[in-house]
């Protein structure tokens, strides 16, 4: 735990970098050959991750609704991604949301480094993931904040750069805590469980809520690097709000990556490790990546729905059947999420290295 009081070497801020007009990116942010985004394949620009519309989940129409209950297990199965439209939260609340960040990130830098974060809570205003000295790192900065449970969440932690600021804030992670609990319902019936059993088996109502906003800033050789490394999140389920003007987010499927065009005030929702776990593996989290370019910066909400930290998840017993054994032992999100606040994001390793050999 101790090599979490701090970072190993000085933070730069990669605002700095790029607002400096170096023509080459330094070393330290130079991605290996086979991780960099101009050597992998992308599909065509016709493929895109699901969009489903939720605007009939709750009517009469009980055929309507079955249908995107269907629409939605098959997105969890096969994409562990989709995006959501009429989903309830306010679009007018949404682009103030993404307002405040841009304006917090075009703060000057003493305003921000009041808020800098060390790697013991990732709180406040952060430039890496991960402590392990030496790491190639990625082209971006970044702001966590925590909603839930209630105990963690602290105004004095979050930015005050405008009147409203955390008036907004707050009131973006109620509308989001409650489209969460929407969605988990959906997955549990899908899962052919009751509609709480998913909800309960995070914790019921002591479960996590957190927001990490990540500033991707223009960067003067996007073909060497990445704004975040191909990871799955290990949390249990992630809604995206994404940059309205500038793609950057890439979803791997069936080996290649499928770069994500976003829809209008859609939210993209992805599948968490503990869900995969939970759901032993009918659900898919799926690693994702992101890439930046040389002409926009580019910013991006993720709010992380998770459960209680200290309870172990494991795969749900009705999930489990001689044909069908658990794949992955009991842990709890604390445990888990420790290797990611040390090692970064690595791809799918973590999820990947817990199934059980058989
Ligand atoms: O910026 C994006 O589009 C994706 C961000 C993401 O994957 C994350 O914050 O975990």
């Amino acid at each position: 735990m101790n090599k979490l009081q701090d970072w190993p070497e000085p933070i730069v801020r990669v605002q700095s970098l790029s607002d400096s007009g170096i023509p080459l990116i330094p070393e330290r942010y130079v991605k290996p050959i086979l991780q960099r985004p101009s050597v992998n394949p992308t599909t065509s620009n016709d493929v895109n991750i699901p969009v489903i519309d939720l605007a009939r989940l709750y009517g009469d129409d009980h055929a309507l609704r079955a249908t995107i209950l269907d629409q939605i297990s098959i997105a969890c199965r096969e994409w562990g991604f989709f995006q959501v439209i009429n989903h309830g939260v306010s679009p007018q609340l949404m682009d103030r949301a993404r307002e405040v960040w841009r304006q917090f990130f075009h703060s000057p830098m003493e305003v921000k480094q009041a808020y800098a974060n060390t790697p013991k809570t990732y709180e406040g205003y952060g430039s890496r993931l991960g402590v392990e000295k030496g790491a190639i790192l990625d082209w971006s900065d970044y702001y966590f904040l925590h909603y839930l449970p209630l105990p963690l969440k602290d105004y004095n932690k979050w930015p005050a750069i405008t009147a409203d600021c955390r008036a907004v804030l707050d009131e973006y992670g109620k509308q989001l805590v409650e489209l969460c609990g929407k969605l988990m319902k959906v997955l549990s019936i899908n899962l052919g469980l009751g509609e709480e059993q998913l909800q309960n088996a995070f914790g019921g109502e002591n479960i996590g809520a957190c927001l990490r906003v990540n500033f991707y800033p223009k960067c003067p050789q996007p073909d060497l690097t990445l704004g975040l490394s191909s990871h799955s999140d290990p949390g249990g389920m992630t809604l995206l709000l994404p940059d309205s003007n500038v793609p950057g987010l890439q979803v791997r499927k069936d080996g290649n990556w499928i770069t994500v065009k976003p829809v209008p005030h859609a939210f993209i929702v992805n599948i968490g490790d503990q869900i995969q776990v939970l759901s032993n593996a009918t659900c898919k989290s799926v690693e994702h990546r992101v890439m930046v370019n040389s002409s926009e910066e580019r910013l991006s909400l993720a709010f992380f729905y998770n459960p209680r930290s200290d309870i172990p998840i494991e795969p749900l017993k009705e999930l489990v059947a001689p044909d069908r054994p658990p794949l992955y032992p009991a842990m709890t999100f604390d445990e888990y999420r420790l290797f990611i606040r040390m090692r970064g994001p690595c791809g799918k390793s973590q999820v990947e290295s817990l199934k059980s050999p058989r």
